[in-house]
């Protein structure tokens, strides 16, 4: 039976929403009752446009048969097995399936249920990597400023973000900050990466300098930085971080919780930058954002350091009651066979040159300083309104929904990132609607 669309609970007291003005929100609530394909569907009967794939996660589009389907069936067969000491057929599989599209150091899945989980899982085998391999004094963590690794302690203690710092007292000790690459006096309105701040990634030698090689654990980085207000790497930046942490031992994590499956018309930033870390942190577009899952890839390396000792010991003291858990499990196999038989990443990489001149064509719209692009994201950085920083992007936002579209906005940038489905008739919808939307800024 469908559901009544129109039906808005009339006490929206109880849920304390996150990252939400809940106040606002509860005033003059957004609702959403339903997804197909490219759309959503709003308690008052509209369509809007999703430019945003939900929160970067629904790389496919919503409501695809063979994810709903998959669920739908797992559910039925085995809703939930033990994921300590015992097994269950799907999340191998998975395993194997991500093993197979990412690149080829990449040979073992660690599963958790999202993208903060990923990172903590992550920071955690780096740290116990370096120890059981006799190298116990390399517990420091390096990451960037304006960095997002998520919300979780060890997350937002690399993490860059200062209003997700600063409310929650004195985070992991031991991390040190790189400086961002954000250089919008050099290099604003580039198309895709920027020429000018690859030498911002010599600040790492200064770092181990000032530390020592023999403390520091792990690099973590965005190949692109996207909670932050889309970042791209300067071109040569990431080849640069390579080889420094190369040179010092130093384990490289790329978090690819936004840049994987497909967001760069690649299955991930390592492939598409072709710069390869030793750790890859996922999780969004692994299930298409149905079901809460995440998964840390790791090399083969990694991993057979922590294959040692009697056979009946666990090796990693690490894990989650729902790592691997069935349905999500399903799920995230089915949303990898539609990415690959959809074609997904190769439309991706196919519409970005027509995405990028689409996007790029809003410039000289009022108060727009800077435009940035790659594969299907893009960004566009509005001048703050003097005194009240957010509010015009935030304004635009607002007004883009009552127009039918879907838009993100960190600060005063507005962050676009489609379903990878998207065709050309729709970029042009987007770009159409948010020209509306920046004209009647003020
Ligand atoms: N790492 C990165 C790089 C992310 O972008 C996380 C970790 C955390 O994932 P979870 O699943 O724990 O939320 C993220 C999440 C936005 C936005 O508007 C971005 C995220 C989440 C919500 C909103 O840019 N990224």
């Amino acid at each position: 039976m469908a559901s009544d669309r129109s039906a808005v609970p009339n006490d929206l007291s109880a849920f304390w929403m996150p990252f939400t003005a809940n106040r606002q929100f509860k005033k003059a609530p957004r609702m959403l009752v339903g997804a197909e394909g490219m759309y959503y569907k709003t308690a008052d009967g509209r369509d809007v446009l999703d430019g945003t794939a939900g929160l970067w996660c629904c790389n496919a589009g919503h409501a695809k048969p063979r994810i709903t389907e998959a669920v739908r069936a797992q559910v039925a067969e085995l809703d939930y097995a033990p994921a300590f000491q015992m097994g269950h057929p799907k999340a191998f599989e998975l395993a194997s399936a991500l093993r197979d599209m990412a690149p080829a150091p990449f040979e073992h899945v660690f599963f958790t249920n999202s993208g903060s989980e990923s990172v903590e899982t992550a920071l955690k085998i780096a740290i116990a990597y370096q120890r059981a391999r006799g190298q116990g004094t390399r517990t420091r963590l390096i990451g960037r400023e304006r960095g997002y690794h998520g919300v979780n302690f060890g997350g937002i203690s690399v993490g860059g973000i200062v209003n997700n710092r600063r409310f929650f007292g004195s985070l992991l000790t031991g991390v040190d900050h790189m400086p961002h690459t954000h250089l919008p006096e050099k290099n604003a309105f580039s198309r895709g990466q920027p020429e000018h701040g690859a030498y911002l990634a010599d600040e790492l030698e200064n770092i181990i300098a000032l530390h020592g090689a023999e403390t520091i654990a792990a690099v973590i980085v965005e190949p692109m930085a996207g909670s932050t207000g889309v970042l791209m790497p300067p071109k040569g930046y990431l080849e640069k971080l390579r080889a420094i942490t190369r040179k010092h031992g130093i384990i490289l994590i790329f978090d690819e919780v936004i840049t994987g499956f497909g967001r760069l018309g690649s299955s991930f930033a390592a492939e598409h930058f072709n710069v390869m870390p030793d750790l890859i942190t996922t999780a969004k577009g692994l299930t298409n954002g149905v079901i809460p899952m995440g998964a840390v890839l790791a090399t083969g390396e990694i991993h057979d350091v922590f294959m040692q000792g009697p056979e009946h010991l666990i090796e990693l003291f690490h894990g989650y009651t729902y790592s691997g858990n069935p349905v999500a499990s399903a799920a995230g196999l089915a949303t990898l066979e539609t990415y690959r038989e959809e074609g997904l990443f190769e439309n991706a990489a196919a519409l970005a040159p027509y995405w990028e001149n689409a996007l790029h064509s809003l410039k000289g719209l009022p108060h727009i300083t800077d435009i940035r692009n790659m594969g299907l994201i893009g960004a566009i950085e509005l001048e703050p309104i003097e005194g009240e920083p957010t509010k015009r992007a935030f304004t635009a936002f607002l007004d883009a929904y009552e127009k039918g579209l879907m838009i993100r906005t960190t600060g005063d940038i507005i962050a676009l990132s489609p379903p990878l489905m998207i065709n050309k008739a729709q970029i042009d919808e987007l770009f159409g609607k948010l020209a509306d939307v920046l004209k009647g800024l003020v």
